[in-house]
């Protein structure tokens, strides 16, 4: 069946797709009569009927399970034949509606056939489970053209020939909610690539990136037992010959809050259980380290292990992909000495030294096994978390810190010394894949960041991320949408603009100055005396009237992102935004004897020197400094910028249920991720539009010697017109713009094959001749 499907395309399998109207999603059954049609159900499901009869206003189907239903015929859908079931791309769909993709996706995922295309798009429905789609006979397929059912390798091999052809740097572009299975799919796509070579060990050394920050960035959260918790971007260079040369990881925003906390049930990165679980004895005895369970910030979400993950058979994996990016040993250790610091720090305690509440650091296993691992004496340790230094009216005075500011101080301390080490590793792998060196030939990026994300408390991460996929939707809108449209306006062809969901009033709500969501944060986090309440307060005042912001009672707010509704908790806002570490725990930091803290200390000092201009400065601190979102929001509009410069490749990537289970498809939950990235709207697009096109000079010049009779006037655009006729190009099939031809799917194959096959007979003709001279 599956072979006949691919044998029909919508303009030769009878049901021409001239006749707009039958690919509307309100064509109902009643204008249509098909033998099966598409009904709601009352749980919002479809299901698919069998019709036993209709008469005008009232159809009887009968369902699978044996129930008959009379229903009124305009509440039906149009069935597509059986022979179109499970096309390999939605456009091949007579009838384009919510049932028959759905069902169309469902019938093969239900086959293990996880890849559908929708026009340009590629969908990727996650299987949950091991598949046998991948490996090296399926990459040989692909690399060889003996393959063309779509899946990621198809979409690589694209970016590989449009990069060499077009020598145009090339992207793809994965995107989808949280657990959807984009950083398996960029995986995949890395796969590929790597298996062009490049000689030396560096496509391998690649793929082995990725054990390592998925260690150190990935984490068990409520919707994905490896969520990414920062966003990535890998280009990967070739050189002229085509093979691999080199690569630079570029990583957005890690949420570092997850260091010292994490919900119920979630935990704090995979590095810290894999390094209890796995370290080998001696490295156990020398960083005195202890199970999982004994440490307060991986105990308290009271969740330490993952069903079916060996963490400690994990350690081995990343201490091997360490080896082969090129960290030394004495590295490692030091790594390694930093996560022990980070969680001894955890188990830090206080003893209140007065009535006001003032603390010290009480001196034992914790306290003493950090100022070890980091290179301090107690002491200094303990005047860092106890106390600050500040400087009121000329005067530098000591204030001492409540159990409270303490505790803040100490997690700071953690969070800032991790977020250091995940970017200093980072860099360690960016000097080894030779990101450094000069570039002379192409790249293909990939590009996989956290996704939409809504739980039952959302905080200032989950803004940031789903401010980060707000932009990123725009990014897709703009080139499947925007672009394609406008070009056919430009040119003055004949066009039924597709409508989709513009989401620039989010967007706008996020970044207009100076009233949106960023500047407001920004404004806030710079009065001392500001709180979260005062913060909701403020933005329930100025944005009340825009129609993507609903204020909430107390310290909430919600956002209706493209993909939903959020409602979010400002508590804790404003202090991640400001994100300050006090200069005494940088100069702690500095002043020990271990060099990563050293280097830490000294990229700390830089960040807040560089950045003395920007916008932020929080009044009566001593150091001054982005704010994490303002920094956020620069990176992101580089990085589109830079993506801007590339040929897009887009996939999607599609959680058929909540469960991470396999074999489970949930109608509702597929249909409304389909709905916000708009799959629907995509294929119409492709599907009515015209994606070839050439300009007239181009045309005339590249066909006009095929003409069998001269044209009376010479101009491009009366020979097009010529071999338009001569070619017996149906009206149906191109339309002429004012600079461009613009061609359906496939038509401007029979001029190329003619063009071939006449200068081939030339060129024949041609080396007979000579031959003959000879
Ligand atoms: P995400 O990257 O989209 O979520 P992942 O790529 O981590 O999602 O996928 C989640 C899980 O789904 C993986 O750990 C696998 O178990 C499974 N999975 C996904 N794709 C495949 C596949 N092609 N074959 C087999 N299993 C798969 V997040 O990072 O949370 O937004 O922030
Ligand atoms: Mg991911």
């Amino acid at each position: 069946l599956e072979e006949d499907a691919n044998g029909v395309d919508s303009a030769s399998s009878g049901f021409s797709f001239q006749n707009e109207s039958k690919w509307d999603d309100h064509s109902s059954y009643g204008a249509k009569k098909t033998l099966q049609a598409w009904c709601k159900l009352s749980n919002g499901d479809w299901a698919l009927g069998k019709v036993l009869s209709s008469s005008g206003s009232e159809t009887v189907i009968s369902l699978p399970q044996g129930k008959v239903l009379k229903l009124r015929t305009e509440s039906l859908l149009p069935a597509n034949p059986e022979i179109l079931n499970g096309v390999d791309d939605l456009m091949q769909l007579s009838y384009l509606h919510e049932p028959s993709v759905l069902y169309n996706l469902q019938y093969r995922y239900d086959q293990d056939i996880i890849y559908t295309k929708a026009g340009p798009v590629l969908i990727a429905i996650n299987p949950f489970k091991k598949v046998q789609l991948y490996g090296y006979d399926f990459i040989e397929g692909y690399k060889r053209q003996k393959m063309d059912k779509p899946h990621v390798y198809a979409i690589a091999d694209a970016a590989i020939c449009e990069m060499k052809r077009d020598e145009v740097n090339q992207s793809i572009i994965i995107s989808g909610e949280s657990g959807a299975g984009k950083t398996e799919t960029a995986k995949i796509a890395m796969q590929y690539l790597a298996s062009l070579g490049g000689g030396s060990g560096i496509e391998y050394e690649i793929l082995q990136t990725n054990p390592i920050l998925e260690a150190f960035g990935n984490a068990k959260t409520a919707r994905n037992n490896n969520s990414s918790r920062f966003g990535k971007l890998i280009e990967i260079h070739f050189g002229a010959t085509g093979r691999i040369s080199g690569a630079t990881i570029q990583t957005f925003l890690l949420e570092k809050s997850r260091v010292v906390q994490c919900a119920d049930g979630e935990r704090s990165y995979h590095i810290f259980y894999q390094f209890c679980a796995g370290a080998p004895k001696s490295l156990r005895e020398k960083l005195n380290l202890r199970k999982a369970e004994y440490y307060k910030y991986l105990n308290q979400s009271s969740c330490c292990s993952i069903a079916g993950v060996d963490d400690s058979e994990m350690f081995f994996t990343v201490m091997e992909a360490m080896n082969v990016v090129h960290i030394s040993k004495e590295d490692q250790d030091t790594v390694f000495a930093m996560l022990a610091a980070v969680l001894w720090l955890g188990n830090i305690s206080f003893k209140v030294i007065d009535n006001e509440n003032h603390i010290e650091v009480v001196s034992d296993e914790g306290a003493n096994t950090v100022a070890r691992l980091l290179g301090c004496s107690f002491d200094s340790l303990n005047m860092a978390l106890s106390t600050r230094k500040m400087t009121v009216r000329n005067e530098k005075i000591v204030q001492k810190l409540t159990l409270e500011q303490a505790i803040d101080t100490r997690d700071a301390l953690a969070k800032s010394i991790y977020a250091s080490l995940f970017d200093w590793i980072v860099e360690q792998i960016n000097i080894s894949l030779g990101a450094g060196k000069r570039r002379t030939g192409r790249s293909i990026s990939i590009l996989d960041i956290y996704g939409f994300e809504s739980f039952t408390k959302n905080s200032f991460e989950q803004f940031c991320i789903n401010y980060a996929n707000e932009r990123l939707q725009q990014h897709f809108n703009r080139h499947l949408f925007k672009l394609e449209q406008e070009e056919y306006i430009e040119d003055g062809i004949d066009w039924k603009k597709v409508h989709f969901e513009d989401n620039k009033d989010c967007l706008n709500l996020f970044e207009k100055k100076p009233l949106g969501l960023l500047s407001l944060l920004d404004e806030e986090s710079t009065f001392p005396n500001a709180t979260d309440l005062t913060f909701a307060t403020k933005l329930k005042q100025h944005l009340d009237s825009n129609p993507c912001f609903k204020g909430e009672r107390g310290k909430a707010f919600t956002v209706c992102h493209y993909a939903g509704e959020v409602m979010y908790d400002t508590s804790g806002f404003l202090e991640k935004n400001r994100d300050l570490l006090h200069v005494d725990l940088i100069q702690l930091l500095a002043a020990c004897t271990c060099n990563l803290p050293q280097a830490f200390a000294a990229k700390m000092l830089v960040q807040s020197d560089d950045s003395t201009s920007g916008p932020f400065r929080l009044s009566g601190a001593d150091s001054q400094k982005l704010s994490v979102a303002t920094k956020f929001k620069g990176e992101l509009f580089q990085l589109m910028q830079r993506l801007e410069s590339t040929t897009p490749h887009f996939i999607r990537c599609i959680k058929p249920n909540s469960l991470q289970q396999p074999g489970i498809y949930e109608q509702g939950l597929v249909l409304s991720q389909l709905k916000c990235c708009g799959v629907l709207e995509v294929v119409r697009i492709s599907r009515s539009g015209y994606p070839t096109r050439m300009t007239h000079q181009k045309f005339a010049r590249r066909y006009g010697f095929l003409l069998l009779e001269s044209v009376a006037s010479k101009d491009p655009l009366s020979v097009s017109i010529a071999i338009l006729q001569q070619f017996n190009i149906l009206p149906d099939m191109y339309q002429v713009g004012y600079t461009k031809l613009f061609f359906r799917t496939g038509q401007i194959g029979i001029l190329e094959d003619t063009r071939n096959c006449t200068l081939h007979g030339i060129l024949r003709v041609q080396s007979c001749f000579r031959g003959h001279k000879a």
